[in-house]
């Protein structure tokens, strides 16, 4: 099977936004470790997120978290984004990192502590107001690790009021995403660990409130595609935050550790017509330990990019035939047919044919980016996941 005139259309509607974070130092709670030429303030941070761009046609917008990507002026920082071929995307609001926040932020018993977390929500649709980005993500590390901390009930109460208070602040070309996960910081039970709790918070809000989807915050064994599948069926899927997890919530590179469950997944976005359709952002949120970080970013763009290929190339109307006939191995035959075509060539050549390099790692190698940064960037605190 090779790319149709149609698929190669299709791929031109891909955009993949890159997280900031991902440019800075990370690492596990026993390490972090520093690499030469990392950016030291959210400049530099999107100076090497336009790199990856420049490379690959495929990740136009960055996302920025506050307080880490906080600057004097977005106005300065959204220009110089666009000086280099892209734009400031996402606002990922934080209330994890902050002591008032040990027992919870919007679901706290304090109305203080609830307030104060409210009020940086506020700041955050301020930023999107002067960076004109559309979407508030918010993530929230509440939780107990007890049972028996506090009352489950009345903390979902006090989400769903505090969330109201943030909603009513959106503006009309504005939205609120609500990202969920089961586990960690908090051990015992977190305040939206699940889609279903999402989704509840999220429709008890209105039409401008969508779920936020990370493919690394499920427990293992979760099909991952059917929640996919039914957050579009709901009109509710507002993003993804891509990456790979083998154990925890590990931030590895998308499509890494498993590009079979990826090509499933994408393959529901594009049944659920939620392919170039901006009303479900692709992200990535990753980190980089170990690895490079733009030839890192580089890399898992280009998986989503190959997983994208792989599901746009799945005969729709021969499995179609064949599930109508309940012929189970002769559609499965048809799905396994496309994941198992290498698409490597096609999309090298789909790239030379829209003026990018065929092999953007190449590229971005022989480029001299990594050299310089590693020279210029030496004087300065590194950014890191958190700062
Ligand atoms: C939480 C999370 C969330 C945060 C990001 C840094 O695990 O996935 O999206 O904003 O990590
Ligand atoms: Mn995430
Ligand atoms: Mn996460």
């Amino acid at each position: 099977m090779s790319l149709t005139d149609r698929i190669r259309s299709e791929l031109a509607l891909q955009a993949i936004e890159l997280p900031s974070w991902a440019f800075g130092n990370s690492g596990t709670r026993f390490r972090v470790f520093g690499t030469p030429g990392t950016a030291r303030d959210p400049f530099e941070k999107v100076s090497d997120a336009a790199q990856v761009h420049k490379h690959t046609g495929l990740a136009p917008t960055v996302a920025l978290h506050i307080p880490w990507d906080r600057v004097e002026s977005y106005a300065d920082l959204a220009k110089h984004a666009e000086d280099n071929g892209v734009r400031l995307g996402t606002i990922n609001s934080n209330t994890f990192q902050d002591d008032d926040y040990k027992f919870g932020s919007v679901t706290h018993s304090d109305p203080r502590i609830r307030q104060k977390a409210i009020d940086h929500h506020f700041e955050c649709i301020d930023v999107m107001n002067e960076t004109g980005s559309r979407d508030l993500k918010i993530w929230l590390a509440d939780g107990t690790n007890y049972p028996g901390q506090d009352s489950m009930r009345a903390r979902q109460d006090r989400l769903a009021d505090s969330l109201q208070k943030i909603y009513e602040r959106i503006g009309e070309g504005q939205r609120l995403v609500l990202e969920y996960k089961f586990f960690e910081p908090a051990f015992y039970h977190t305040d939206v660990p699940d889609w279903g709790t999402s989704y509840v918070q999220t429709a008890a809000l209105g039409e401008r409130a969508f779920v936020c989807l990370d493919t690394g915050h499920h427990a293992p064994g979760t099909n991952i595609e059917f929640i996919v599948m039914q957050l579009l069926r709901l009109g509710k899927l507002g993003s993804f935050d891509f990456n790979s997890r083998f154990y925890a919530d590990d931030d590895l590179i998308v499509g890494a550790a498993d590009p079979f469950q990826l090509f499933r997944i994408v393959f529901e976005v594009i049944q659920g017509g939620g392919y170039g359709n901006p009303e479900v952002a692709f992200m990535l949120d990753q980190c980089h330990n170990l690895e490079a970080k733009i030839p890192g970013q580089i890399r898992s763009v280009l998986n989503v990019q190959e997983a994208t290929a792989k599901a746009l190339l799945v005969d729709v109307e021969a499995l179609d035939a064949a599930q109508r006939a309940n012929d189970v191995l002769a559609a499965n035959t048809v799905f396994m047919d496309a994941f198992n075509t290498d698409v490597r060539a096609d999309l090298a050549a789909w790239r030379e044919s829209r003026g990018l390099p065929a092999d953007p790692m190449a590229a971005y190698k022989a480029s001299g980016y990594q050299e310089k940064i590693e020279a210029d960037r030496v004087g300065g605190t590194q950014a890191g996941w958190g700062a």
